[in-house]
């Protein structure tokens, strides 16, 4: 699916991925975050040639990987000539980095590294870009060591979008003066965002939130007859955006934000909490679920425990099963497999506009009393 979509053009940077099989996390499962960490390549058009697993219950410290293990990849790099970094699915040590590099000879990454590239890559707004600068900055500011070593210097490209070449050579007083402003900055957006939000109190507030990838942005532009961006690659959506819908005469805004995956960066979680105020303030939460996945369970859990992270796990919930045009697994097994998560679900097709009506259904139902809270005299105005 990958290579396919890539072809063999020579534009790309080619790399090696590599995940850790231990007792916890099974074959299948490693098999599973590395599809994932293949998409988030192909998001930054990098082209895999390979990945290699170990099964392995602790990591080396010094390099993660068993040795025996990163002589196998020395050697595959060194046959193949052009493949220019390796792609760890765990975050790495800035040692183990180190340590890595001067082995493979080659750029060494980390998921959270790609994440943040994508994120630096998508930003926008002068939040999300502020607010994807200070996790960058976070993030190196414990590597900064790594920072100083020729290959990443030399290489540039992935993994170096944001903080410009000479920021990087600074010591860590200066990056963590960097950090100051950018947290000031921020504060100072944050408060702009308060007072707006302040201004549309009186409005009920839905926000869809979901994995990465599931249809948030479909089924945004469905109900608000909008245009955001919809695009079948992770994280299209980075900034907030907020629409007025109304169903059965009652209104309300509907935002739709960004999407999570599974081994969030903390320091992005904790930077994009202002862009995820939407969330927290919400009334009602449409979560919206890929069903045609083969894992939707584990992207439900990914995104209640990054909800429970933001403080917006109390936050009533409808289960918007998406993509049910596509699914392989019968959407009867699926329905009986969610009864555990004892919340109400509706299963649409956003793409195709199915079932749209009943889950407006759910929705007026779940927002109705909440109007009238705000609007005591509705019916008797009506
Ligand atoms: N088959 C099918 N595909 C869908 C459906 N809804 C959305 N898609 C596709 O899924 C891909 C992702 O859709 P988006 O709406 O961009 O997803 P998102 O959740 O906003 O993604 P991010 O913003 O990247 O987190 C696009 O290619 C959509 O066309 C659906 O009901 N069925
Ligand atoms: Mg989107």
């Amino acid at each position: 699916m990958l290579l396919g979509k890539l072809g063999t053009s020579n534009n790309f940077e080619k790399a090696i991925l590599v995940a850790v099989s231990t007792q916890y996390q099974s074959r299948d499962k490693t098999n599973e975050y590395l599809a994932e960490l293949a998409e988030l390549a192909r998001t930054l058009e990098i082209e895999v040639v390979a990945n290699f697993i170990q099964n392995l219950d602790s990591p080396n410290v010094q390099t993660f990987i068993g040795s025996g293990k990163v002589s196998e990849i020395k050697s595959f790099i060194e046959q193949s000539g052009d493949i220019t970094m390796v792609i760890f699915d765990d975050e790495l040590s800035a040692s183990q980095v180190r340590n890595l590099e001067n082995i493979l000879k080659c750029k060494v990454l980390d998921r959270n590294l790609l994440i943040l590239d994508i994120f630096a890559m998508r930003a926008q707004t002068a939040q999300a870009r502020t607010q994807v600068a200070l996790a960058q900055y976070e993030y190196l500011l414990p590597r900064l060591t790594r920072m100083w070593t020729h290959l990443s210097r030399q290489k540039g490209g992935i993994g170096m979008r944001g903080p410009g070449e000479a920021e990087l050579e600074t010591d860590k007083r200066i990056v963590k003066h960097k950090i100051s402003l950018l947290r000031d900055k921020l504060d100072t957006i944050e408060k702009q965002g308060q007072i707006q939000r302040k201004s549309r109190d009186r409005l009920i507030r839905v926000a869809i939130v979901g994995y990465t990838n599931a249809g948030k942005s479909t089924l945004m532009n469905v109900l608000a007859k909008s245009q955001v961006l919809e695009e079948d690659k992770l994280f299209a959506t980075l900034d907030t955006t907020v629409r007025r819908v109304v169903i059965n005469n009652i209104s309300f805004l509907l935002s739709d934000t960004v999407g999570f995956i599974r081994k969030l960066p903390h320091s992005l979680i904790e930077c994009f909490k202002s862009t995820l105020a939407e969330v927290v303030h919400a009334d009602l939460l449409l979560h919206v679920v890929d069903v045609s996945s083969k894992y939707y369970l584990d992207a439900i859990e990914v995104v209640n425990s990054t909800l429970k992270e933001i403080n917006a796990d109390n936050i009533p919930v409808v289960l918007v099963c998406n993509k049910m045009d596509n699914c392989s697994l019968s959407l009867d097994d699926i329905k009986s497999s969610l009864n555990i998560l004892n919340c109400p679900n509706v299963f649409i097709s956003a793409l195709n506009k199915s079932n749209i009506d009943m889950l407006k259904e759910m929705i007026y139902e779940n927002i109705i009393e909440k109007h009238y809270e705000i609007y005591p005299n509705f019916l008797a105005d009506a």
